[in-house]
């Protein structure tokens, strides 16, 4: 009788446990304030170290995800592909056309949906001690964002960030001006912890966006994320982990791509890529260059950047201040990412890259705003950072020299209190392996043909991706540099180099028309299929199969091109660079 009594009772016992969990657990509305949350996290932060650790009590979210719904659409990441009537097909074009994202499959997908867990082996396995890691506060500036997506990156970092970790969520509506972004987000964030609203009462762009919510954060350590992310679980340890053994370190997760039309998470526990730049001053991806890889002693180790993407990092607050922050003459979006970081790397600290944080991120169908902005923004992150280099993009970008950039005086004055390094020093010793060109007086610009007037070599990569494989083509002369622009290297080399990794262009002695490779690598000798004399006579011989190269109307495609054909002294087969626009 004792037995069944005794069972009894553990049972209830039990329950009421169960009932506990759940009761502090899922319920959104709970009562406590930010002081107890303050309180408890004080309390906490003394256990011994025993409790400590991945799965303990402290790494518990403020808020617990619903069970997963295998059934449900989008949970761990899927795909959603939906049988749409003639109707519901049209709203969900309307809905890609206003957000360059499918909001309309988005809504259908829960906003706590679980992804997979797709991080290394290795760093599922790490432990964290709590008590011992700096807090922080996550800031997210968002302009016309679309419910779901907003709503889901606030509930992802909510219930997979440990509560004692988080300060808090500061949210910065950059002016929208979208109904459901007014009344409705305030009425409905109202009832969550650690969640603030503030607004800007102008359009202030990304930058000035996330320096306003950034000046009432109360944590050791800014997290900056985009407004249609998704945080994976176990993604904010190992970067507030980073930062307290190094300060000066800028910390980015791996960014997990979340398809714009299917939402799928498309996570990959491989070699994430680092980030670099082209010389027109576009973010470009890498993967992870042997000496780097060298440097580091396992796959949990950071990687090394030379740049950021911009939207998702963590950076200890008072070294961001002291770093000087953001250059608030930066508008709406784009080259604050370079220019944070030059600035980081050339003024001693630096970036890298942790494998074990993953966030997913949604890129868009197209740009969903005007991002005209971008040009500006970039030409002031040249001038303050990159010293006499900044003439090689302004070479391949001849308008950006007339843009009306602002006054940079202050930024430079930071870079001379600061004692940064030169950019010299940035391209040698972060950023090795990127191309550096030339540009000899004569030997860049518009490669130009004498016979066939105002007709310039072109080069449209397919994928920006990839420029290998097209056929470089003759095509009206537009003046303004990128696709047209061409440097003839001291090598001896036409190099398409605004790109990276950069182009050169190739000839065979089989095929007539001239493509692209890349280039040799530094310090290699270069290829006899890409090696051209730029003759006196204005000839541009092609020693491999002993032709010159000739502009040519009839071709196999009816598409005018350089070919290589026996050398004459026809005025189609002289050439000049043009410089000006
Ligand atoms: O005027 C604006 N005001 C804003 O508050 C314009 C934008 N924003 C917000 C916007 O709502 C979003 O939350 O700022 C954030 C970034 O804007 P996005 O999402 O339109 O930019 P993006 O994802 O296309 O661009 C990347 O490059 C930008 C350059 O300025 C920023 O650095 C973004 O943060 C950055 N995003 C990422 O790094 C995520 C990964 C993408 C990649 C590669
Ligand atoms: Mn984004």
């Amino acid at each position: 009788k004792l037995g069944v009594l005794a069972k009894a009772g553990f049972f209830l016992w039990l329950l009421w446990l169960g009932y506990i969990v759940l009761a502090r657990s899922t319920f959104p509305f709970s009562s406590s304030t930010r002081e107890e949350d303050d309180k408890h996290n004080v309390l906490v932060r003394q256990l011994p170290e025993e409790r400590s650790g991945i799965d303990g009590p402290l790494a518990r979210a403020l808020y617990i995800k619903p069970p997963p719904d295998s059934s449900a659409p989008g949970e761990w990441g899927r795909a959603t592909r939906l049988n749409l009537s003639p109707e519901e097909k049209k709203l969900e074009e309307e809905s890609v056309e206003s957000y360059a994202i499918n909001i309309f499959v988005s809504d259908k997908i829960s906003l706590h949906r679980h992804i997979q867990d797709n991080r290394m082996e290795e760093c599922r396995n790490k432990k964290f001690d709590y008590r011992h890691l700096p807090t922080t506060s996550v800031i997210i500036a968002f302009y016309n964002e679309a419910w779901s997506t907003l709503l889901r990156t606030i509930h992802s970092v909510l219930e997979t960030t440990p509560a004692i970790l988080l300060k808090e969520i500061i949210l910065i509506d950059d002016y929208s001006d979208r109904a459901h972004l007014k009344e409705p987000l305030e009425k409905y964030l109202s009832g969550f912890r650690k969640v603030r609203l503030i607004r800007a009462t102008k359009r202030e762009g990304l930058v000035r966006a996330r320096l306003l919510g950034a000046s009432i954060t109360t944590g050791d350590v800014l997290t900056f994320l985009d407004c249609h992310c998704e945080c994976h679980e176990g993604w904010l340890e190992p970067l507030l982990h980073r930062i307290k053994e190094e300060p000066t370190a800028v910390v980015c997760p791996v960014i997990d791509v979340i398809d714009w039309d299917t939402f799928q998470y498309l996570g990959n526990p491989g070699e994430p890529q680092i980030g670099g730049f082209d010389w027109r001053l576009v973010f470009t991806w890498h993967s992870v260059p042997d000496n780097e890889q060298k440097r580091r002693h396992s796959p949990t180790d950071v990687i090394r950047s030379p740049t950021m993407a911009g939207g998702l990092f963590s950076v200890n607050k008072n070294y961001f201040y002291y770093l000087g922050s953001y250059d608030t003459g930066m508008e709406v979006w784009g080259g604050e990412n370079l220019e944070f970081s030059f600035r980081i790397w050339q003024c001693g600290g630096s970036l890298e890259i942790h494998p074990c944080s993953h966030v997913g991120h949604v890129f868009p169908k197209k740009a969903p705003y005007s991002r005209s902005k971008a040009l500006a923004n970039s030409v002031r992150a040249a001038e303050v950072w990159m010293d006499d280099y900044k003439e090689i993009y302004y070479h391949r970008n001849p308008h950006a020299r007339l843009e009306a950039f602002g006054d940079v005086s202050e930024r430079l004055k930071l870079r001379e209190k600061l004692g940064c390094k030169n950019f010299q020093w940035f391209l040698d010793n972060v950023y090795p392996e990127i191309h550096v060109p030339h540009d000899r007086p004569g030997m860049f610009g518009m490669l130009k043909n004498r016979g066939k007037v105002n007709y310039c070599f072109d080069y449209n990569p397919a994928d920006e991706n990839t420029i290998v494989g097209q056929r470089v083509i003759l095509y009206p002369c537009h003046g303004m540099g990128q696709n047209q622009f061409f440097e003839y290297s001291v090598d001896g080399e036409i190099c398409y180099n605004t790109r990276e990794p950069a182009g050169c262009i190739v000839g065979d002695s089989v095929n007539t028309y001239l493509t692209m490779q890349l280039c040799k690598k530094r310090g290699q000798p270069v290829p006899m299929e890409q090696k051209f004399v730029f003759r006196k006579d204005g000839s541009l011989y092609h020693a491999l199969s002993q032709k010159c190269v000739q502009a040519m109307d009839r071709t196999d495609n009816g598409t005018p091109a350089p070919a290589l054909q026996p050398c004459s002294d026809s005025v189609y087969q002289q050439w000049f660079f043009e410089e000006r626009m």
